[in-house]
């Protein structure tokens, strides 16, 4: 879910008579603007969810409705449940049995509901299966593809589930390959960030000696930085695509800047996949390219065609058609798509008024659901029409849209998926290793003039109090001696970090909480505004060895800590 000032939208929800309820360890702003917040322990929300599960099917108020026929797997959630009633899951996330109950049964009671997770569930020991939770819970009570539920977007370009055979396809695709050196299973092609650092440390065939990054401030931004920044150090060769020389991109060898975004078109490929209403937009850059720079689709072809072997002077239009055409060919051989068997010149012609990244989106708009299909519907979508666009063009609300937004090769949606089930294990076995009374846990916290770990070199973006603190609860305060505004330091297995402390009861008792993305003070960044405001980087105590098992998300919440006066 994506969209613009959410607070209204939540004001709104609630005028019209909706409940909001929200679960996070510190009271946030959406905590402020709910009916109700609850304080939950980092990284326990896979056992709440099961106590809410238990309390729906224990008391039989589960009712899919027309999902059912859709489901395989119903029938086995029942028993998945049942060693997780409330009272054995309340004390590990903080939520009281008979609050579970209580909310359990006001999700049921709900004509309509949506249950809605976000980063902080992703990045934790059970990312994958509390991900999962959230779905079996929207399924069980029929709210899932239901208006007033959690509907799918029907996006104008790029959507995997509006291409392809409706309601079939691959699936999710995990573990085909495992990473070189700690054999961590691939995740849709990727293998964890966690793993960077030790495969480039580690001789032997398929040792990463060189490194291009793109827009990624990984040495602040991934787990145990500072393991990565000396790792960094050791490639033969680093080039970075950013506008900033920051704490990643000054271990470069070359850095190319691109244009800023003012100077580039726009189109919110990614977000319209996540809005809460069907709509395409297309921006067109404000201000000329400057003399001498060129625009990232351009420097990323140019490093392709060095990459391939062709050298620095090879053809940026040929290798510009090579990709096109790829995507091209693929639309005019699918049995599905608007322009299937049609002739390839043609569209070839049709296409031709741009180039590069606007080629591809006229392509992927047009052979869209709401495409022309070059021609075929003529008042369809074309990205010619949306430039003619004052404004975004309103494509509707979002509507039921299963089963045909599946793509699972049985065509139905996979409730309990081995892999998952299968991941019961561990939350089992968490939940019975009692966690010493006094430990305390990390989580972090997102900043509304922050955008992770940039936007700290701008003055008007760092005025006024420090952000980089230490959030900590009055009790815990009390118990380690820490005063409000001292230093203190904090200690994980990975590392350690100083902070100024800020006592708050707006974090749980037992949980500290440190923003990402700060410790601007590394000698090689020319980040002159940010130096002055440094902080410190909360992932140089966040552990590379710490994953959520399907994802290969680091744990960024729930690190184990130790905090003292200084
Ligand atoms: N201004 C601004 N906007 C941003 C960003 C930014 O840095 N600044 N970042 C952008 C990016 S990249 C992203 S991904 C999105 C993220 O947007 P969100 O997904 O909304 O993420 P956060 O704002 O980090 O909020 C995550 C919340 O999860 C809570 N939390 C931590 N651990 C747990 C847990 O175990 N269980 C539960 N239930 N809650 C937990 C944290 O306290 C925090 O309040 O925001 C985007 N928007
Ligand atoms: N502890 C902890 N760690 C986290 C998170 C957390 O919640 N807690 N959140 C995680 C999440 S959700 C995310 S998305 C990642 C984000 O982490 P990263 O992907 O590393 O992103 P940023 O830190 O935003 O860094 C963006 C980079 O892009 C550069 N840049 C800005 N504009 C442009 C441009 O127009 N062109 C180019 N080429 N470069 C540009 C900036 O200079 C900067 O180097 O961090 C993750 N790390
Ligand atoms: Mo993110």
């Amino acid at each position: 879910m994506t969209a613009p000032d959410m607070k209204r939208r939540l004001r709104e929800l609630r005028a019209r008579g909706g409940r909001v309820v929200v679960f996070d360890p510190r009271r946030t702003r959406t905590a402020d603007a709910a009916d109700e917040h609850h304080f939950i322990r980092p990284g326990s929300d896979a056992f709440f969810l099961l106590g809410v599960l238990h309390t729906l099917l224990t008391e039989e108020r589960a009712a899919p409705g027309r999902l059912a026929e859709m489901c395989n797997g119903l029938e086995k959630i029942g028993s998945l449940v049942r060693e997780f009633p409330p009272e054995a899951v309340a004390a590990a996330c903080g939520i009281e049995a008979g609050e579970i109950r209580r909310l359990a049964r006001e999700l049921a009671g709900a004509p309509t509901a949506a249950v809605y997770a976000r980063i902080g569930t992703c990045t934790q020991e059970f990312g994958t299966v509390t991900s999962w939770l959230v779905d079996v819970l929207n399924v069980v009570t029929g709210n899932l593809d239901r208006t007033g539920g959690a509907l799918f977007t029907r996006a104008a370009a790029a959507a995997a589930n509006t291409m392809g055979t409706p309601g079939k396809g691959r699936g999710l695709r995990l573990g085909r390959w495992t990473s070189r050196v700690r054999g961590l299973p691939e995740a849709c092609g990727e293998i964890p960030a966690a793993c960077l650092s030790e495969e480039i440390e580690t001789p032997g065939e398929g040792q990463i000696r060189a490194l291009v990054t793109i827009c990624g401030n990984p040495v602040l931004s991934t787990p145990n930085g500072a393991r990565l920044r000396r790792a960094l150090e050791s490639l033969e060769f680093m080039v970075s695509v950013d506008i900033y020389l920051n704490e990643t991109t000054r271990h470069a060898d070359v850095v190319l800047p691109g244009l800023s975004s003012l100077e580039q078109p726009h189109y919110p490929l990614g977000f319209t996949q996540l809005a809460v209403r069907n709509f395409a937009r297309y921006s067109p850059p404000i201000f000329d390219v400057p003399a001498g720079q060129m625009p990232e689709w351009q420097i990323l072809l140019r490093l392709t065609g060095i990459l391939s072997g062709q050298g620095p002077d090879a053809d940026l239009e040929a290798l510009d058609d090579f990709v096109c055409e790829q995507l091209l060919q693929k639309a005019l051989s699918s049995p599905t798509s608007n322009i299937h068997g049609r002739e390839v010149d043609d569209i070839r012609r049709q296409l031709s008024r741009y180039r590069g990244p606007e080629r591809l989106l006229d392509l992927q708009i047009r052979t869209g659901p709401y495409g022309d299909g070059f021609g075929a519907r003529p008042e369809g979508l074309t990205l010619a029409t949306l430039a003619a666009s004052e404004h975004a063009i309103d494509l509707g609300p979002l509507e039921p849209r299963l089963p045909g937004a599946l793509r699972t090769p049985s065509g139905r949606i996979e409730l309990a998926p081995e892999p998952l089930v299968e991941d019961l294990a561990r939350v089992r076995a968490r939940l019975a290793a009692d966690r010493a009374a006094d430990a305390l846990v990390l989580v972090g916290r997102r900043d509304l003039r922050s955008n992770n770990s940039w936007m700290h070199n701008l003055p008007g973006l760092v005025s006024g109090r420090e952000r980089c603190t230490l959030h900590v609860h009055p009790d815990d305060a009390r118990r380690l001696g820490l005063a409000d505004g001292a230093r203190a330091r904090v200690r994980s297995r990975a590392g350690s970090v100083e902070a100024p402390v800020q006592i708050t009861d707006a974090v749980m008792p037992g949980v500290a909480s440190l923003p990402h993305g700060w410790g601007h003070d590394d000698p090689g960044a020319r980040l002159g505004v940010a130096r002055a405001h440094a902080g410190v980087s909360s992932n140089d105590l966040t552990d590379e060895n710490d994953l959520d098992a399907h994802s290969g998300n680091a744990v960024l919440n729930g690190i184990p800590i130790t905090v003292e006066a200084v």
